[in-house]
């Protein structure tokens, strides 16, 4: 059967950085100032008084401290609590397209690929910012790629599953290279004025050049040994956002559940056990054990999240080089964080090395990938 290999991924970081301070001390004023105009309702008990946020929560709770973001001004702005986008005609190239063509340069640099070596393109992305034409097909475009491309959106896991689906098609005969990208504008789903979750996501994209092993000249080979994706339907992550919102009277508005929200400690009860499991039987039924790995590169939704997964998987406390987190940085990047977390720690691995590179979230969704550096 045709060997895949990952051979080149690529991470683009937006210039802004949020800290956990700055944040809070915007998402407080918020606070103060909605609990002003509201006082007299609050004083009678018809609106509940908006509780203040910290940054020792947020650090405590979830292990992140920083977040990129595309826009800085219009987030910390308390009038505003979202970031704020210019509108791009036609001619220009969406933002999505843009963040994956900077992503998908270093991808290909790392791989040894030009444009005429990849048949496929494949944008796999928590939200993508149209319905149509699909941000795969102008980035193909954009990068000058023939052969044809497609949106495909498992929330948090679309990483994994896009390696899964162009691992098969290499396997199949219907690409020799394909070029995955990971644009996260999370901050344009996110409700940053909820302190439940404001503190959550981040925004980045990541990049992977997946290709026929015959072929691939790179460095910086990474064997796929075998992938497994499973789902499990939950409301516990939900966005309703979406193209029947004009068709239902009164949904125009701005509505809580048109953006992110959850579940938090439902998720984190259900998922851990998912997750754990998905991760040691995909490694039984490769007759591999956990001592075999070298390092696992974890989804990056919270610290104690990993901690507690890494712990399960390989019997005992992960070293820290065992399971890079990159997650007090980046924050949450859906898709996108187990990819910079696998691309800015696999270098180190030797030839014969093997690690797992996992994804879990909104579905329920988990995807496994286990890797051999060649
Ligand atoms: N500051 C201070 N206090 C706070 C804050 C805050 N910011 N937020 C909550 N609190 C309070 C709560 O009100 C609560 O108070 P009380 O005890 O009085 O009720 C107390 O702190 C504890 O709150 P929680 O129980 O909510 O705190 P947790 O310890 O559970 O931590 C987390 C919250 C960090 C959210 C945690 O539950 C978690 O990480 N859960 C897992 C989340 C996860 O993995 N989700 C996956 C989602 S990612 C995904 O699927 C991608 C979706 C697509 C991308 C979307 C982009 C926008």
């Amino acid at each position: 059967m045709t060997q895949v290999v990952i051979s080149g991924t690529g991470v683009f970081t937006p210039e802004n950085i949020i800290s956990n301070d700055e944040l809070v001390v915007a998402f407080n004023a918020y606070a103060q100032a909605f609990n002003k105009d509201n006082a007299a309702k609050i004083e009678a008990g018809e609106v509940e008084a908006m509780a203040e946020s910290s940054a020792e929560f947020i650090d405590k709770a979830s292990g992140i401290q920083n977040r990129f973001v595309l826009n800085k001004s219009g987030i910390l702005d308390p009038e505003i609590m979202h970031p704020v986008l210019p509108e791009r005609s036609e001619d220009e190239l969406s933002l999505m397209a843009e963040m994956a063509v900077k992503a998908a340069s270093t991808a290909m640099e790392q791989a040894g690929k030009s444009a005429e070596d990849i048949d496929a393109v494949i944008c796999a992305a928590s939200n993508h910012e149209r319905a149509y034409p699909a941000i795969a097909i102008e980035v193909q475009q954009a990068l000058g790629i023939s052969g044809f491309g497609f949106d495909m959106n498992v929330a948090c896991s679309s990483a994994t599953f896009g390696i899964q689906a162009a691992r098969d098609m290499i396997r199949g005969g219907s690409a020799r290279a394909i070029l995955i990208v990971n644009p996260e504008i999370c901050s344009a789903h996110l409700e940053w004025r909820d302190r439940d979750c404001h503190f959550i996501f981040g925004d980045v994209c990541t990049a992977i050049v997946l290709e026929d092993a015959e072929q691939a000249k790179s460095d910086h080979q990474f064997e796929i040994l075998d992938t497994r994706c499973i789902t499990q339907f939950s409301n516990n992550i939900r966005n309703d956002n979406g193209f029947l919102r004009r068709t239902r009277v009164g949904h125009m508005e701005d509505r809580r559940d048109m953006l992110f929200r959850q579940e938090g400690r439902k998720v984190f009860r259900e998922v851990l056990p998912l997750v754990s499991k998905l991760i040691t039987s995909h490694l039984e039924d490769n007759q591999l054990s956990a001592d075999d790995l070298s390092r696992l590169w974890l989804h990056q939704a919270n610290k104690s999240m990993n901690d507690f997964i890494g712990a399960k998987v390989l019997g005992r406390t992960p070293e820290a080089h065992e399971q890079p987190n990159i997650l007090q940085d980046y924050a949450n990047t859906s898709s996108a964080g187990s990819m910079i977390a696998f691309s800015q720690n696999s270098n180190d691995l030797k030839s014969g090395d093997i690690g797992v590179i996992c994804s879990f979230g909104a579905g329920y969704s988990a995807g496994s990938v286990i890797v051999r550096r060649k």
